[in-house]
């Protein structure tokens, strides 16, 4: 079995009972969401040791958290529970189509406790990859040093870093997001990122200025999601394409996650760049056709029968 590692903050995620504007929400179910976790789950169900390094609050809900990855059979051993620091919190507003936002507390995040001394090389041995989400690098500008420590380790150990941008500008502005992502980027094997988001970072989503960026940051496997458009990726000078599985999403959010989940697990087994995109293509799917950032996340033996169309035998 391969391993990941991530880093990330853990949420308690409240999605609202019904659709439309958060203000007229009175129902919510307590959900658990976090990029970084929502993937480290993802990793987990389609069969790849999953490791999430992480800080909850030593409350009520920080045990909801930690409880929920351990069932996941995430490896929880260096999730630790901080005193003083509340578990953050996320309010989701889902619309018709199942598109979301999402509303946070989180200001005093146990992740603020974190210190790029507490990053050691232990943390990473028999990892294959390590994904990193500019969530974590949003929430405070202080969690650059942490993740250039994990960068750090990651080059001098040889294992390869994936990261998604993962844009929330409610969270820090374009510009330091910019700035932070280009001291980021130099260590990028794997770029996973939304069109509409790397149009914000690089002012331009021209194929040029993809190929353009992939090329000067050295970046071998340049992703591109583009929702119910599909995803393609420019690896080795060449862009492969595959279009996406038709659904019909109820929430959004936390498909990204997925998506990247699927790519990394298909990276690892050696599938081809089409593979790896239509099995993420799938992830991404099925996660939008379940209410939650990561309940719809596919086991292996349910994803592989749905990219391949394939009609199952219910009773
Ligand atoms: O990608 C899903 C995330 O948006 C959600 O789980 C909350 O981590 C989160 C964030 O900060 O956006």
């Amino acid at each position: 079995n391969f391993s990941i590692l991530t880093l990330g903050d853990g949420l308690i995620t409240m999605n609202p009972a019904d659709t439309g504007p958060l203000r007229f929400v009175t129902n919510f179910s307590r959900k658990v969401g976090g990029a970084e976790l929502n993937f480290a789950i993802g990793c987990s169900r389609l069969g790849l040791k999953s490791k999430w390094v992480s800080r909850l609050g030593n409350d009520e809900f920080g045990r909801v958290i930690y409880n929920f990855a351990r069932g996941e059979g995430i490896d929880v051993t260096n999730v630790e529970l901080m005193d003083g620091y509340p578990t953050s919190l996320n309010f989701k507003e889902i619309q018709e189509d199942g598109s979301g936002k999402t509303f946070y507390y989180r200001h005093q995040s146990p992740m603020l406790t974190m210190e790029p001394k507490d990053i050691t090389k232990d943390m990473f041995e028999g990892v294959d990859v390590i994904h990193l989400t500019g969530v974590f690098l949003s929430i405070n500008p202080k969690n650059i040093e942490i993740v250039k420590q994990v960068l750090e380790i990651a080059k001098e150990a040889g294992i390869p870093v994936s990261f998604d941008p993962n844009l929330r500008l409610k969270m820090w502005t374009i510009e330091e997001a910019r700035a932070t992502f280009m001291q980021i980027f130099p260590y990028v094997d794997i770029l996973l990122t939304g069109l509409d988001e790397i149009e914000l970072i690089l002012e331009d989503s021209s194929d040029e200025a993809l190929i353009d960026c992939a090329k000067r940051f050295q970046i071998n496997q340049f992703v591109i999601k583009d929702g119910a458009n599909g995803s393609r990726v420019l690896t080795d000078g060449t862009w492969y394409e595959k279009e996406a599985f038709k659904v019909n999403p109820v929430d959004t959010v936390g498909a990204g996650d997925g998506y990247d989940a699927g790519y990394i697990y298909a990276y690892l087994n050696g599938f081809s760049p089409q593979e790896r995109l239509e099995l993420a293509n799938g992830v991404g799917a099925l996660v939008t056709t379940v209410s939650g950032d990561n309940e719809g996340l596919p086991y292996l033996e349910e994803v592989l029968p749905f990219i391949r169309q394939e009609k199952g035998i219910e009773r």
